[in-house]
């Protein structure tokens, strides 16, 4: 059993909502050390990565691409502490922010893999660039850059691309994809599960196809986790909700059946935001997923 180091990134410069950047504090104030100790883990919370005040950014006019420094800036930060967790021996648990973020967990992440594993659990595919993104919201961008495919500032991040490889990418609850993403996802060969195979499948069979699939080819498996891949009525504290998504009862299983098979090497969870939350209900929703991950059990 891993130790489990806790990384915190208020980032909420990769989209226009405010707020996002208190993600990691209501994760935290929702209790996941200590869920996560109870399980039997010794948890060490690494604390924030720094992010630059939204207030104080200013956008490169060269680009479409909205704060793109500041981003890119963060990315290699969250990328080198990643990277030292693992050189540790622990387990990276990162708590966002927007999704933005993945771009650095993923740089930091996958030095240590010859084949990483990537399960995107979300309703979008965030596989934008400059040119197909409709927003300019770099949070639509980290699997594209995680493939080395965009703007160069965001592929070479940690000084190397790709890091991942589209073969072992698994995406899951996906239900708002944009026109160059669905083109992308035909080229290049990305597994998606959207909803309709979800509602079709059923959670428990998509999760196994998953696991099966990912656990023969990959030495590593990375959970990025979007909240908004949830149906907004169980996780309403997020940026871009879209309705019809995955249950909460079916995300706990799908939790537990990767605590099962036990492939998931780092995880992050991103997207809470709790200005446009109920009660901390989103959060709290989080770090019940994260126990379920970790292999709590009732019984
Ligand atoms: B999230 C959209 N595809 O690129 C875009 O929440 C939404 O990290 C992106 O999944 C949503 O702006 C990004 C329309
Ligand atoms: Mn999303
Ligand atoms: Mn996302
Ligand atoms: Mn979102």
């Amino acid at each position: 059993m891993k130790n489990v180091s806790i990384i915190g990134v208020p980032m909420d410069l990769g989209q226009t909502r405010r707020g996002v950047d208190m993600g990691p504090s209501a994760i935290r104030y929702a209790g996941v050390v200590e869920r996560i100790e109870n399980i039997g883990y010794v948890v060490k919370d690494e604390g924030n990565i720094e992010i630059a005040l939204a207030e104080r950014v200013h956008n490169d006019l060269k680009t479409n691409l909205k704060n793109l420094k500041a981003v890119a800036d963060a990315s290699e930060r969250l990328a080198s502490k990643v990277d030292h967790v693992i050189t540790n021996g622990n387990f990276p648990l990162v708590l966002g922010g927007d999704h933005s973020i993945a771009i650095g967990t993923l740089a930091g992440v996958s030095k240590h893999y010859e084949n990483l594993g990537v399960i995107w659990y979300d309703a979008h595919g965030d596989l934008n660039t400059a040119d197909t993104s409709p927003s300019g919201n770099i949070h639509g961008m980290p699997l594209a850059a995680s493939l080395g495919i965009g703007h160069p500032t965001l592929t070479n991040i940690f000084g190397y691309m790709p890091k991942i490889k589209p073969e072992n990418i698994v995406i899951i609850g996906a239900r708002s994809l944009d026109e160059g993403e669905r083109e992308l996802i035909k080229e290049i060969g990305i597994k998606v599960y959207t909803m309709h195979e979800v509602d079709r499948l059923g959670m428990a069979h998509v999760m196994e196809e998953t696991i099966s699939y990912l656990k023969d080819k990959t030495d590593g498996v990375h959970l990025s986790l979007d909240l908004d891949g949830l149906d907004p009525h169980d996780a309403p504290g997020v940026g871009t909700p879209v309705i019809g998504g995955i249950s909460y009862r079916e995300s706990h299983l799908a939790m537990e059946m990767l605590a099962e098979s036990n492939v998931v090497t780092s995880a992050e969870f991103v997207e809470v935001n709790p200005i446009l939350d109920e009660r901390n209900k989103t959060a709290t929703v989080a770090v019940a997923l994260m126990g379920s991950l970790f292999g709590e059990k009732l019984l």
